[in-house]
C-alpha cells in the first residue's frame, strides 16, 4: 500500500482544540460544528495505559475464535461483535482476506507478537451495546457463541474514556497494528465518531465532496460494499477540492461527523487507538432500506436466470424515482 502523505502534504488541517479543558458533552457542543474537530491532549476520565505492551501483558492467555470475521459477516454474528485480523500485503486493510493468521488455539499474546508486521487488528461491539459505567465502559452483553466478543469484553472496561464523551450507549471499536497500515477510504454514514489514539500516531484524511461519484464508492446493487472506496485511497482519486487532514498522537482525539468519508493511515507504531460511535435514529432505518432494495435486486435477478429484464427495469425505475 503506497503512503498517501505526499499528495495530501498541502490539505488544509482539521480545525483543533485544546482538549485538557473539555470536561463534558457540554463543553464539547460549544466547540464543536457539523465539520471534523481535532481534540489534543483530551482529558480522559483516568489515565490508564491501554498499549500494546500492557494489553498483551494482561490478556495473553485470552483464547482467540476460530474464525476471523468480517463487518459483514459480524453483522450476522450473534452479539453483534466482529474481531477482524487480515494481513494488509499490499491492499489496504479492508480489502484484505482475513486469511493469514492461524487461530488454532492462537492466544491474545501470541498474536499481539505478529502485530509489528502486516497483520492489523479491528474489534468492535454491536451497534449501542457499550455503556457508561462511572469512570469507564461496560459492556455486558449476552456471550457469543462464536467467540467474536472475547476482546471486545477484554478491551471495554481497560479503555479510557475522554471526559466530553456523550453519556448515551454506544459502539466501540479497536484498532490495533503498526506503521503503513491503511484501513482504507470508507464512511460510516449515520453516525458520530471519535476517534481517540492512544499509542503511535495516525494520519486521517476527511472528506465529504458535494459529488459523492468523486470517492468511488463500490456501485449499490452489486456489492454490499457501498459505503466504501473502490479506490480504497485518497491516492487514486481525482478530487475536485481538497479534503481535511489530521496527524493524531497520543491523548488526541478527532471527531468525525455524520457521513464523512474517512481513511485512517498509521504513521507510527505500534498503534492502539479507539473509535466511540454514536449512532442517529435513522441508521437502523437507513441500513434496513439499503438492505431491502439490495434484497428486491437480488430477487429480480433470479427470475428465468436473470434473462426477464426485471433487474434492469428495477434498476431503472429505483433510480428514476430517486
Ligand atoms: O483507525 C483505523 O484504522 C480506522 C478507523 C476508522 O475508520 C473509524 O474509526 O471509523
Amino acid at each position: 500500500m503506497q503512503y498517501v502523505a505526499s499528495c495530501v502534504q498541502r490539505w488544509p488541517p482539521v480545525r483543533s482544540v485544546d482538549g485538557s479543558k473539555l470536561l463534558s458533552f457540554e463543553d464539547f457542543k460549544t466547540l464543536a460544528s457539523d465539520e471534523p474537530l481535532h481534540i489534543r491532549n483530551a482529558a480522559f476520565a483516568r489515565n490508564s495505559r491501554f498499549s500494546l505492551e500492557t494489553l498483551a501483558e494482561e490478556l495473553q492467555d485470552v483464547c482467540l475464535p476460530q474464525t476471523s470475521m468480517s463487518a459483514k459477516q459480524g453483522a450476522r454474528s450473534g452479539s453483534g461483535c466482529t474481531l477482524l485480523v487480515a494481513d494488509q500485503g499490499t491492499e489496504c486493510v479492508m480489502g484484505a482476506k482475513p486469511k493469514a493468521w492461524d487461530p488454532q488455539g492462537c492466544s491474545f499474546g501470541a498474536l499481539a507478537r505478529k502485530l509489528g508486521g502486516n497483520l492489523y487488528l479491528t474489534t468492535r461491539s454491536g451497534k449501542a451495546a457499550v455503556v457508561r459505567d462511572g469512570d469507564g465502559l461496560r459492556y455486558d452483553a449476552p456471550e457469543d457463541a462464536e467467540c467474536q466478543d472475547v476482546l471486545v469484553r477484554s478491551f471495554v472496561p481497560r479503555v479510557p474514556v475522554p471526559l466530553f464523551l456523550p453519556e448515551e450507549p454506544c459502539q466501540v471499536a479497536f484498532w490495533l497494528g503498526s506503521a503503513g497500515n491503511n484501513f482504507g477510504l470508507h464512511s460510516d454514514l449515520f453516525c458520530e465518531q471519535f476517534l481517540a489514539q492512544h499509542q503511535g500516531a495516525k494520519e486521517v484524511l476527511l472528506l465529504l465532496p458535494e459529488d459523492a461519484a468523486e470517492v468511488q464508492p463500490f456501485p449499490f446493487l452489486q456489492s454490499p460494499l457501498w459505503y466504501k472506496s473502490s479506490a480504497r485511497t485518497v491516492a487514486s482519486l481525482k478530487l475536485s477540492l481538497p479534503g481535511l487532514r489530521a496527524v493524531l498522537q497520543p491523548g488526541d482525539v478527532l471527531f468525525i461527523p455524520l457521513w464523512w468519508w474517512h481513511e485512517v493511515r498509521t504513521v507510527h507504531g505500534p498503534s492502539v487507538s479507539s473509535t466511540f460511535r454514536f449512532h442517529t435514529e435513522d441508521a437502523e432505518r437507513f441500513a434496513k432500506v439499503m438492505n431491502a432494495f439490495y434484497q428486491f435486486h437480488k430477487n429480480a435477478k433470479e427470475p428465468l436466470g436473470g434473462q426477464s429484464g426485471v433487474a434492469q427495469r428495477f434498476v431503472i425505475v429505483f433510480v428514476i424515482v430517486l
